[in-house]
């Protein structure tokens, strides 16, 4: 019997690039991201079509069960002193996690909890990030050049920014030539 084999889609470990038909390509430019930096006057400064970050996605079938695939170019760069990050989520589907992979690039991903207690892990090729349940997560590029990262999550769980309209307990900036994470008074 002939079993055919299926060609799966890939994804370029160097770059985070896919390969496959129908990649779904989002891109996040300055302008989107209103009240996400601190320094308001440097963010009106930066011309609001600045791209900051762009997200590539396998398509997937939807429902329970069923997984997304999807990698992230997060720009190197800085709004004042405030590094370039994504926007970053709580799921809809408190419960639900996510894995993030570094493919290039260095930088944190940050991590909070539905208490407000915050944390960072460093990202950089092969680390691997087990996002738990009930816990939002933002990346920030501390390097010089663009950092990917794959991700996969479930279909079902939904993006909720509404909750951190507050920000995050966390700012990453930088300060005398040193990359330093700051408390944020009142979120
Ligand atoms: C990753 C995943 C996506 C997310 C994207 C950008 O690819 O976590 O679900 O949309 O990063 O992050 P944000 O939605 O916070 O802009
Ligand atoms: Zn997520």
């Amino acid at each position: 019997m002939n079993i055919p084999v299926i060609m799966p889609p890939g994804v370029a470990f160097q770059n985070g690039h896919f390969t496959a038909e129908n990649i779904i390509n989002k891109t996040t430019h300055s302008g989107d991201l209103v009240g996400v930096f601190h320094d308001e006057a440097a963010w009106l400064a930066l011309p609001a079509n600045t791209p900051i970050y762009q997200v590539e996605m396998l398509q997937s079938a939807q429902g329970e069960g069923e997984l997304f695939v999807g990698t992230t170019h997060l720009n190197p760069g800085r709004v004042g002193d405030e590094f370039y990050m994504t926007r970053g989520h709580f799921h809809q589907r408190r419960e639900q996690g996510e894995v993030y992979i570094g493919l290039r690039g260095t930088g944190l991903l940050l991590l909070q909890d539905e208490q407000g207690k915050a944390r960072l892990e460093q990202v950089s090729t092969g680390s691997v990030h087990i996002i738990p349940g009930a816990t939002a997560h933002r990346l920030i590029n501390t390097g010089s050049e663009v950092l990917s990262t794959l991700a996969v999550w479930p279909t079902i769980a939904g993006h909720d920014y509404a909750a951190l309209a507050q920000g995050f307990a966390l700012r990453v900036v930088l300060q005398d030539d040193k990359i330093q994470a700051k408390e944020v008074q009142n979120g």
